[in-house]
């Protein structure tokens, strides 16, 4: 009796050691499978500022499970030169930041025709309406905004932030005022591309 109990709790060990060698294989292919993307924005100066630095898109999720609708981008932004408090960041509905003032980036990008607004409102806003970053006592700021409303290079044109801008204002978003919040000059501006 001793030596079957003994042998069959072998059994059960092996058999849970398998089934947990399973389990990682499938997780391993499940993260093989996850999709990541990334592009950094180089951020120029504008309007004579002195505000610079780099923005991260990272698109993750997984297309086995979530499909493509199921992914977020994650924004990283880092600036400096920036005047101390808040400053309106927004995305801009040109890829062109070649005018001195930033105009040239046109308006809010804006592609389910909404009114401006701060994001999540349920009122509506525009899919570029991130609201505003702070600076600190340096100048420096860093913000992180993440959103499943967002894709790198996918066919919705409505998400599709490949073409547009970042734009970063000397003034503060007030999230009311039409059509742009009453933000002021663009300080800061690069362009989203593959
Ligand atoms: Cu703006
Ligand atoms: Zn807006």
């Amino acid at each position: 009796m001793l030596v079957i109990t003994t042998y069959s709790c072998k059994e059960v060990k092996k058999d849970a050691q398998e089934a947990s060698e399973k389990v990682e294989a499938a997780i391993q292919d499940v993260n093989n499978k996850m999709e990541e993307r990334t592009m950094t924005v180089t951020m120029e100066p504008k309007s004579d500022s002195n505000v610079k630095g780099d923005i991260t898109f990272t698109e993750k999720g997984n297309k086995v499970i979530f499909t493509e609708k199921g992914n977020k981008v994650i924004m990283v932004t880092h600036l400096s030169g920036l005047t101390p408090g808040e400053h309106a960041i927004h995305l801009h509905e040109k890829g062109d930041c070649s005018a001195p003032d930033g105009k040239s980036a046109g308006g809010h990008w804006n592609p389910k025709n909404m009114q401006h607004s701060k994001w999540d409102s349920p009122k509506g806003f525009h899919m570029g309406d991130i609201g505003n970053l702070k600076a600190d006592s340096e100048g420096n700021a860093t913000l992180t905004f993440e959103t499943g409303e967002w894709c790198i290079g996918c066919d919705d044109v409505t998400k599709n932030i490949i073409g547009k801008s970042v734009v970063v204002h000397q003034g503060v978003d007030d999230f009311t005022s039409q059509p742009a919040g009453d933000a002021g000059n663009r300080v800061s501006c690069g362009v989203i591309t593959e």
